[in-house]
């Protein structure tokens, strides 16, 4: 029997562990992002939200809501679960954000109007 083709789901989340672990994989630990990683992350995978957001230490402010809320490690480093911890709020944000959009307006540009204080906040231990 031939393996159906991959869904759209699927995909969707293979490409997300694959990005991550390209820009993961620059330095030191290939299993995590450290700050510059991450900055780099944000500069290109999510460029419309970056430069949408007014805060100049966005990005910084943005890696210490989520670092150590999985490892219970403030490290400085990002692993998959605390990426993807960040990733899910902000597809929360979008997903709200997406159902206020105009219809006529772009939609990825709506997704990314939506400000970061949707993100979880770190997690209490
Ligand atoms: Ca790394």
């Amino acid at each position: 029997m031939r393996p159906s083709p991959p869904t759209e789901m699927e995909r969707s989340m293979e490409k997300i562990i694959t990005v991550f672990q390209r820009f993961a994989s620059k330095e030191g630990s290939q299993g995590s992002m450290n700050f510059k990683e991450f900055e780099n992350f944000m500069n290109v995978e999510l460029i419309s939200f970056t430069k949408n957001q007014k805060d100049p230490n966005i990005v910084r402010k943005i890696m210490n809501s989520v670092d150590g809320g999985v490892d219970g490690k403030k490290n400085n480093e990002l692993d998959f679960q605390e990426f993807l911890n960040l990733i899910g709020g902000i597809m929360v944000a979008g997903h709200e954000a997406l159902s206020k959009c105009p219809p006529k307006q772009a939609r990825v540009t709506c997704f990314f109007s939506s400000s970061p204080r949707h993100l979880p906040p770190p997690r209490q231990r």
